[in-house]
Formats: structure tokens, sequence, C-alpha cells
């Protein structure tokens, strides 16, 4: 046991990474550069816990920043139990909406609350909550944007042999059925036909497209389809498993927990995959596993691997961690992947820990 924690201050930086193949979406302009938020919340008993954030817009650096410092300053001096306050800072602001950049900000100081209790208790967060530390499996998930297909053999290769994957995200719904089909044709040839290819369409097609293109690709032994229609449209999601073989996959823009009760009671996803920062840090994600184990629906994570892997050893219905190594410059220790699979550190909390020379290097004033 240790004694209570007490919110003292926060520290909140961000930065600017390149990364090492630049992320294309149809429907968002993403930038250059990956902005993303570092989180240092002081307790009053010197215990420091740390999390980090991904707004995908430099502008929202800004935004959740202010947040964070808003809700800290509120919340200083009270006692620091990361379930109590999960709710006590929702409900602080629900005038301005439970989801969006209020809910990301509660989400990245939930996390940084669950690793201080973690530190302080001396435990992996993985132990801190019940389970053990192991190795997670994991897809990569790094690349195979909207490339050119004749590059995606080489990409594919590259994207193996970070970390002996069995299994990668393939970005589809370029402008033609037929370079979709080459790309896959292009990973099949690399990869053998024993890898599996997750499809992630990032939401760029109309119901009618969708029914067409992904019909069409339903026969390429995609191991899943993800969010091929705007996410929001969970009838449309429903139909579209209805006349689809390949399962339906989609969560990374489920903003809280009941997000996630609602598209299983609709049966619009035959998988889930929330984000920590729209589902509500390291608290929602246990209330969103218990709704999906309930349902028996396999649940995958989405960015944020490190939490994400600790996470997945105390989720009933565990299926997949997205890899992805864009924060990595920034960690002390990025967490290693071998054999397809994340090994979680024997460090206490999350494991997350700053290079604070990259930081330097990388710095985002706001
Ligand atoms: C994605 C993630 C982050 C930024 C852009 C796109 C993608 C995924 O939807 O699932 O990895
Ligand atoms: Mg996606």
């Amino acid at each position: 046991m240790h004694p209570p924690l007490t919110i003292e201050s926060v520290d909140v930086r961000a930065v600017m990474v390149p990364l090492k193949r630049t992320p294309v979406l149809k429907h968002i302009s993403l930038p250059p550069r990956w902005p993303i938020i570092l989180i240092d919340l002081h307790m009053e008993e010197g215990v420091v816990g740390r999390s980090y954030l991904q707004p995908y817009l430099p502008t929202g650096v800004r935004y959740v920043a202010t947040v964070i410092h808003d809700l800290v300053e509120r919340f200083k001096g009270k006692p620091a139990n990361p379930v109590d306050l999960f709710q006590h800072m929702r409900r602080s602001l629900s005038p301005l909406g439970l989801e969006g950049v209020t809910l990301a900000a509660v989400s990245g100081l939930d996390m940084a609350l669950w690793d201080a209790h973690a530190k302080a208790a001396q435990l992996p967060l993985a132990r801190y909550l019940g389970g053990s530390v192991g190795a997670v499996k994991a897809y990569n998930s790094n690349g195979l944007w909207l490339i050119d297909p004749s590059e995606v053999a080489r990409e594919t290769e590259e994207l193996i042999a970070e970390g002996q994957f069995t299994a990668l995200k393939v970005r589809l719904g370029r402008d033609s059925l037929a370079q979709d089909v080459a790309s896959i044709a292009a990973a099949r040839r690399v990869g053998g036909a024993s890898l599996q290819l997750m499809a992630d369409f990032s939401q760029v097609f109309t119901m009618d497209e969708a029914i067409a293109r992904c019909r069409a690709l339903d026969g390429e032994g995609l191991y899943w389809m993800e969010e091929p229609i705007a996410c929001d449209n969970l009838a449309g999601l429903a139909e579209l498993r209805r006349r689809l073989a390949t399962p339906i996959q989609v969560g990374e823009n489920f903003w809280g927990p009941r997000a996630l009760q609602i598209a299983l009671e609709l049966d619009a996803t035959d998988f889930v995959m929330p984000d920590l920062m729209r589902i509500g840090g390291v608290t929602g994600w246990m209330r969103a596993a218990g709704i999906a184990a309930a349902k028996g629906v396999p649940v995958s994570t989405h960015l944020y691997p490190e939490f994400s892997a600790h996470l997945m050893r105390v989720t009933e219905t565990a299926h997949w961690v997205e890899w992805c190594d864009w924060a990595e410059v920034i960690l002390a220790e990025p967490f290693e992947v071998r054999n397809g699979e994340v090994q979680i550190p024997e460090r206490p909390g999350s494991g997350i820990d700053w290079n604070e020379g990259a930081i330097a290097k990388y710095a985002h004033s706001f």
C-alpha cells in the first residue's frame, strides 16, 4: 500500500516530431510534423505521473493544454484518485460538452494519475491493475499510407522487419479499386499468404461507394475493414456488416465508454479499437473494455502503444495492439517489439519517461 496522493501542479509541453512515413488521409490534411503534448503531473508526495496525447492538429495543442491547466488549477490540493477525478473533472466541464477537447484533457490527466499511482506502488501499470506483465501481440501500423502501389512491396518488407511482424495495417480507399487491389497483391507477394492485413479506409467512402468497393474487396482475405464510412454513421455500419463477410472494425473515434456501448447495441461493428485520448484514458478504457467483454467483442488499441499494452493485459477480449512508433523519439526507453509482440518493461508505472534532448530539439511553443 502507498499513501494517498495529492495533486500539486502540472507541466504541459509540446513537440512537433518528424515521422518516418507521412500519414495521408483524404478527409483531414495532417501536418508534416506530428504534434505531441507531454504531461508531467506533480503530486505533493513527490511522485510525477506522465502521459502524452496526440491531437493530430497543431492548433489542438493549445486548446487541450489550456483545459489541462484549468483542471489542475481547480483540483490541485485535492486527493488524486483517478476514478473519482474522472467523474469530477468531466462533470466540471459538462456545460462545454462531455466530448472533444474536454475529454481529451481529462484522458491525458487520467493516464498521468494512474501512472503516478502505479509508480507510488512501485508496480508496472498492468500489475497495479491486477494483471501481469508480458508480451502483447501487435500489428505494425507505421506505414502503408495511400502510397503508390509500386512502393508497397518495399515498404511491406521494411514494416515486417521492424519487429518480425505477422500483421500490418494497409490504408485503402485510393481513387480506383484497381490501385487498392494492386496494393494488397504487392503486400501479399512479400509477406506471403499468412500475412494478416488490417485494412483502414479512414472514413473515405459514402455508403454507396462503401457497398461497391468493400464488396469488391470482400474476397481478399482482409483481417478487418476499418471505418469504411463516416465513423458516426452507426446504422450505415450495421448495414455494411450485414452485406460483408469481412469483419468491420471501428472505435478510434469513440468519445467515452458510452459511445462504444451505443455502437455495440446497434450491432454497428464486429471489433472495437478505442483510442486512449478519446475513450477517457485508463478509467475510460477499463469501462469500455468491460462493456466489450460483456458482449464478447474483441478489443484492439489505437495509438499509445505503451499504456495500451499494459491495458491489454487486463482486457478480457484483448485482440491486437496497434504498433505505432510515432512518439518513440521523445521516450527515454521506447518499448521493444519482438516476434510481432510488444514487450512491457518491468518498470513502475506505464514505463514512459522523457528523452529531454529530443524534447528540446523538437520543442513546439504554443
Ligand atoms: C490513423 C491514426 C492516426 C492518424 C491518422 C490515421 C488511422 C489508424 O486511422 O487507425 O491508425
Ligand atoms: Mg484508423
